[in-house]
């Protein structure tokens, strides 16, 4: 056998654990039993767990894995899922319970309970029947965070037609080449969404992107902003209002298989068009909300939960809209960015509406740093009790920083690592059992199976670098790619098609504990004079110096090493410019990185810019600092959340330097 180099060096280490409190522990939803319990019987385990739902037939059979890579979950079980998010919770007598606490940039609210929740998803269902839209029609949504989104999603949901949800800030052509490859029937949107407390035309966006596109027979339009004059096209175009509100608010739900398709979400590959990500019903909705229950510790009628992503991501799929209110819960929604109109606007929520749950991504915690400490200590943030964070690799400091400032050094941290085709939550400590780790996802959920393999597939020891790979069917799986099923084998089974393994495309390493530590995507992996290193094990020892807020690297091409390190930093908002930039303050920061990981890490050349490319998630694009890094023409911006980013960091550093 030839010996396999490991995927990754293993350099940051991390040695501060915080257990969980007596009293957190005694109350929890989770113990430490129920790894034990999954691991003596997995499909036991899920089965038990689908018992949180309604089921109007129950399964034959937990798990069909015989024609694999494609699952079936839960079969010749039959549920509506729309039911079991609404309904039910009404029937069992708690239609008065806020489901949810909208809250609009400008500052109007809206407090919707069960049964109203109920009335108008009902109405909504009825309004898409009306259409002519069937069980596994697709409706394209794109929308803003406002209490439609949802509406909408449950109510394609309760008749069997599945969503195609879409970021409100995507582009014409982003928009359409969804609604094409999904072949979208409906497109639900609205006039115009508020964003930093201005309102900006969104169905202007819309005509431009539909034009032309045959499958669209009729486009709903919300009503938000009150534009004056919105673009209309007689005949295609409906106002939402005008038909939902002629709707019967008494909608009958039928039970749907337990392998119907719920819905397609849209991610983008690193190259090649968006893949439609596929999800069905009983599987997703078991784990969405079984994670839900376990890792967030949510306690219905008692808690306030608050997941600030946005809906045109997967996590407000399964964190705000399945898993939850399949779980009961009352939660805020709100419609807006962070700093409007001010930079503490979430603490004033949080104050205001009690919310005792508190689910956001890294990228937004490092902001929060960036805005200073002294803000979120005007508010009263007593009522928190859980923190959870998802999207990137949470760097040690600001996982410090979120425990202290925010959770007041009381509340656990829950670091989720998951994806779009995961369905729900993977990798996450469980409040009330794990002692945390700054940085770590820790250990698979129970009833998950997850590794850290080398390139041949052998699993790497403690203290090991790799791949992370998945290597055992879960219930939330994705069930293929929309359309192309030889592309679904290729990206995600092919890379270790012997052992049967999913590979997520994250590099990952164990601990000496076996912990897990993710380090980033693979495509982004750096290799200096023959060493693999991570983007997050040198963005996290940037970001631990106390000048840095945020920071990203890349490798770009060296003569001498084959490849260099460079980086990109936003600096805290109490540090000088001019004087962080100075030669010596650069110079102590390569130091500190040398001093924090060894020398091999240290980067090639360091700049100071006022912001860092990002996804609609918070996903940095290192492709496009890439680019910066080694001079040549920026890459396609279409999928970033601001795109005039990138000229502010070019013009930055034409300036600066
Ligand atoms: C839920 C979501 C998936 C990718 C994933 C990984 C990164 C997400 C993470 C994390 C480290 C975490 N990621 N959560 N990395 N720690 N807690 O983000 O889905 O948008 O599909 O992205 O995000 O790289 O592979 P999605």
């Amino acid at each position: 056998m030839t010996e396999q180099s490991p995927a990754l060096d293993n350099l940051l280490t991390e040695s501060r654990t915080f257990p969980p409190s007596e009293a957190f522990a005694a109350k929890a939803n989770a113990t430490a039993d129920s790894y034990a319990e999954a691991n003596e019987d997995r499909e036991a385990f899920w089965a038990r767990q689908a018992e949180r739902l309604h089921w109007d037939t129950k399964w034959s059979q937990v798990l069909d894995w015989s024609d694999a890579p494609f699952a079936k979950w839960f079969v010749g079980g039959k549920l509506n899922v729309a039911y079991n998010c609404v309904d039910r919770h009404v029937e069992a007598g708690h239609g008065d319970q806020v489901a949810i606490h909208w809250v609009g940039e400008p500052g109007d609210t809206r407090d919707i309970t069960y049964a109203e929740l109920q009335r108008e998803v009902s109405r909504a269902a009825n309004g898409l029947i009306s259409l002519g839209v069937t069980a596994r029609d697709r409706v394209a949504i794109q929308l803003q965070m406002i209490p439609e989104a949802i509406i909408a999603m449950l109510a394609c949901a309760r008749i069997g037609a599945m969503h195609s949800v879409v970021f409100g800030g995507f582009s014409p052509s982003a928009l359409r080449q969804r609604v094409d490859d999904a072949q979208a029937k409906i497109v639900i949107t609205s006039d115009g969404q508020y964003r930093r407390g201005k309102a900006a035309p969104m169905k202007a966006n819309v005509d431009e992107a539909l034009a032309g596109a045959e499958s669209v027979e009729k486009v709903l339009v919300v009503r938000r902003t009150g534009e004056d004059d919105v673009p209309w096209n007689n005949g295609r175009d409906l106002w939402w209002h005008e038909l939902v509100e002629a709707q019967s608010d008494q909608h009958t739900p039928e039970a749907f298989d337990s392998e119907h398709p719920l819905y397609i979400l849209y991610t983008s590959g690193t190259t090649g068009k968006p893949k439609g990500i596929l999800h069905t019903s009983g599987g997703y909705l078991t784990q969405a909300a079984y994670t839900h229950h376990a890792v967030f510790d949510h306690k219905p009628g008692e808690d306030v939960y608050w997941c600030t992503a946005d809906i045109g991501w997967v996590t407000g799929h399964s964190y705000i809209v399945y898993g939850p209110l399949a779980n009961r819960v009352t939660q805020v929604v709100y419609e807006g960015t962070p700093n409007t109109p001010h930079e503490g606007r979430h603490w004033e929520i949080i104050q205001t509406y009690k919310v005792s749950l508190y689910y956001t991504a890294p990228t937004l915690i490092r902001t929060f740093m960036k805005w200073g400490a002294d803000i979120p200590a005007k508010y009263d943030l007593s009522s928190l009790r859980v923190l959870g964070s998802v999207g990137e690799p949470i760097n040690p400091e600001a996982w410090m920083w979120y425990r202290e400032h925010i959770g007041g050094n009381r509340c656990p941290i829950v670091d989720t690592w998951w994806q779009t085709e995961t369905g729900s939550i993977m990798i996450s400590p469980l409040p009330g059992v794990t002692h945390t780790k700054p940085g770590s996802a820790q250990r698979p959920l129970p009833g998950i199976s997850a590794k850290v393999v080398d390139d041949a597939g052998n699993e790497v020891g403690k203290g090991g670098g790799g791949y992370l790979v998945l290597d055992k069917p879960w219930p939330g799986m994705l069930r293929g790619i929309w359309g192309d099923d030889e592309r679904y084998r290729e990206t995600y089974w092919s890379r270790f098609s012997e052992q049967g393994y999913y590979f997520a495309g994250d590099g990952a390493k164990y601990d000496a504990d076996g912990d897990v530590w993710l380090l980033g995507r693979v495509d982004d992996v750096m290799n200096v004079s023959g060493h693999r290193i991570s983007t997050t094990e040198v963005e996290s020892a940037l970001v631990s110096h106390p000048t840095v807020a945020e920071a990203a690297v890349v490798g770009a091409t060296d003569p001498t090493t084959g490849q260099g390190i460079v980086a990109f930093v936003i600096l805290r908002g109490d540090v000088a410019e001019d004087q962080a930039r100075g030669d010596a303050a650069i110079q102590e920061l390569r130091n500190h990185v040398s001093k924090e990981i060894g020398p091999i890490a240290k980067p090639r050349q360091i700049m100071v810019v006022p912001e860092l490319p990002k996804t609609r998630s918070g996903k940095i694009m290192r492709r496009l600092l890439r680019d910066v890094a080694e001079n040549r023409e920026i890459g396609d911006v279409t999928t970033l959340a601001d795109s005039s980013v990138m000229d502010l960091i070019s013009s930055g550093l034409k300036s600066g330097s």
